[in-house]
């Protein structure tokens, strides 16, 4: 395999480059760097074309943004001979890139307009889309203090700090049990997603479930920002979405327990009924509209379209 490819695809998995939003782009970068790199023929290029895109959607098993970012890019893929065919390849995954980084800036624009004036924020892990939600609302010139989870056991959480902190923007870090303690004084928790399946729910950090819970009952709004590769279309035909548990060494060293066992799963659903409204670059929607996204915006209903996306 193309050196370039294993060493974003370690990446992923090693979670130096993370991120729903991130691992996408990358893994639409790595089919763009195949493309560009390969020699061969064009029988081996389709048939290595596929080895690539297995090697990628193995590498995280949760975000359903990496596997669109792969289908995207594969399904677009046309050509009479071996140039035409590299030059679509590279054509869609650059489109790809293109069109995420555009999705951000259009969903901190829409969910911006869910902020007041003058809020205190909540959100977990290290989201792009939910920050740049947070940092729009920051620039349109409301008053905004923030809350941000650590979020055990990575600390994304000292990434998200330090990105608002360079905006500017009053943050607070507190650790990801307090969420309860502090939600009174919260007026809206904006979160992203890894995954949202065809029933609304919402797959994002371990513990959002649980401090989407603490805000119903507080009855503080939960908002989703989440681009709409972020839907899952296989979720549609009955397939669960896969919770990712990695190695229990990133909570402690198991040596130091030698009778406890460990867990870590590193995502958890929210189910639709806790979520108030998911910001996409389409616009603002309900979470019971995501079979809609699914099937409009993927092109992929319960009939089972072979096109994904
Ligand atoms: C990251 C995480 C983020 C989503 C959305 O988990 O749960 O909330 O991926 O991020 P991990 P974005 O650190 O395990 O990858 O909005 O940047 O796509």
């Amino acid at each position: 395999m193309d050196e370039k490819i294993v060493e974003i695809a370690e990446g992923i998995k090693s979670m130096e480059i993370r991120g729903a939003g991130r691992i996408a782009r990358v893994a639409a970068l790595a089919l763009k760097y195949f493309a560009e790199d390969f020699s061969g023929t064009e029988e081996d290029f389709l048939k290595e074309i596929e080895r690539v895109k297995e090697y990628l959607i193995s590498t995280r098993p949760t975000a359903v943004s990496l596997k669109n970012a792969v289908y995207f890019v594969i399904n677009r893929m046309r050509g009479e001979n071996l140039e035409e065919l590299r030059k679509s390849v590279i054509r869609s995954a650059e489109e790809f890139i293109k069109r995420s980084k555009e999705a951000l800036k259009i969903i901190g624009k829409y969910g911006s307009g869910r902020i007041p004036e003058e809020a205190t924020i909540l959100t977990h892990c290290n989201s792009s889309a939910a920050l740049a939600t947070i940092i729009q609302a920051h620039r349109d010139g409301k008053r905004i203090k923030v809350f941000n989870t650590e979020t055990r056991p990575w600390f994304q959480g000292h990434i998200t700090a330090k990105t608002l902190a360079k905006e500017g923007i009053d943050v607070t870090m507190i650790v990801d049990s307090a969420v309860r303690y502090f939600m009174r004084e919260v007026d809206i928790v904006v979160v992203g997603a890894d995954t949202i399946a065809s029933n609304g729910a919402v797959i994002n950090k371990i513990g959002t479930s649980q401090i989407a819970l603490a805000a119903h009952e507080a009855r503080v709004p939960f908002i989703v920002c989440a681009e709409t590769y972020k839907f899952s279309p296989e979720t549609v035909i009955g397939k669960l979405v896969k919770i990712e548990e990695r190695d229990p060494r990133e909570i402690a060293d198991p040596k130091d327990f030698p009778e406890v066992k460990f867990r870590n799963p590193v995502f958890d659903a929210t189910p639709p009924e806790y979520v108030d409204a998911i910001v996409t670059e389409i616009g603002v929607i309900s979470p019971y509209l995501a079979y809609e996204i699914i099937k409009e915006v993927m092109n992929f209903g319960a009939e089972g379209k072979k096109n994904r996306y």
